[in-house]
């Protein structure tokens, strides 16, 4: 069956991609570039539940397909829960990811080891072609660093060090963004919230 991906974020379709293949699923994700092109709807919500439906609703709609949607972004418990849905502000290329970081680096600068907690939020929404729509959400705790560190991942994994790791021989701790593919899915929101999506989706494709 065929589902389509509505996002522009090249990254978070490569993870919702090797996810569902662990599954061995009769499933084929289609992304923006697989149908014709169309406004990016507007992000107008203030949960990440609300912005996901809207994106899953564009998507379902310009393609008739089954659509699903990430919304997603980093909590920062010292900075309220900012940059939270509006975490993508400087969205897109490498570069503005960087620009990102070190905003949020900036504005932490006199925050102690002890009080840097934040966390990573991926909301899936599934708009079907009949109207129903289902949410799931995924979150992955952790602290952020000082400097960035690694070169995996996207967005701010290189800031992020998940809690759910063993410390190496030196009692380090990896940042997202030094773990494998296989090691952040493991623990990562989206690869929370894309595995409890799983039977919703098998489900409603009556797979
Ligand atoms: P679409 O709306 O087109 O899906 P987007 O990148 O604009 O793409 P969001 O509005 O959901 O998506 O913003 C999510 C941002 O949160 C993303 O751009 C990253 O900066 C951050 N983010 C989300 N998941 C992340 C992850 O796994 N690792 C690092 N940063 C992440
Ligand atoms: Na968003």
């Amino acid at each position: 069956s065929e589902v389509l991906l509505a996002t522009n974020n090249a990254k978070k379709l490569t993870e919702l991609r090797r996810i569902i293949v662990e599954y061995d699923m009769d499933i084929q994700v289609l992304s923006l570039k697989d149908i014709a092109s169309y406004p990016e709807p507007e992000e107008t919500e203030w949960t990440f539940e609300g912005n996901a439906l809207i994106k899953a609703r564009q998507g379902m709609i310009h393609s008739g397909l089954p659509a699903l949607a990430d919304d997603s972004g980093l909590c920062v418990d010292a900075l309220g829960h900012m940059p939270g849905v509006r975490s993508s502000r400087w969205d897109g290329p490498e570069q503005e990811d960087i620009a990102n970081m070190e905003l949020v680096l900036r504005q932490i600068e006199d925050v102690p080891r002890g009080r840097r907690q934040a966390q990573f939020v991926s909301v899936m929404a599934l708009v079907m072609p009949d109207g129903r729509e289902f949410t799931t959400r995924g979150e992955m705790t952790g602290h952020l660093t000082t400097r960035p560190k690694g070169s995996h991942g996207f967005g701010y994994d290189p800031i992020f060090v998940p809690d759910e790791q063993v410390p190496d021989s030196e009692g380090r701790l990896r940042t997202a963004a030094e773990m494998s593919a296989a090691e952040k899915d493991a623990i990562s929101h989206r690869g929370r919230s894309v595995r409890a999506m799983l039977p919703i989706l098998a489900a409603q494709l009556g797979l």
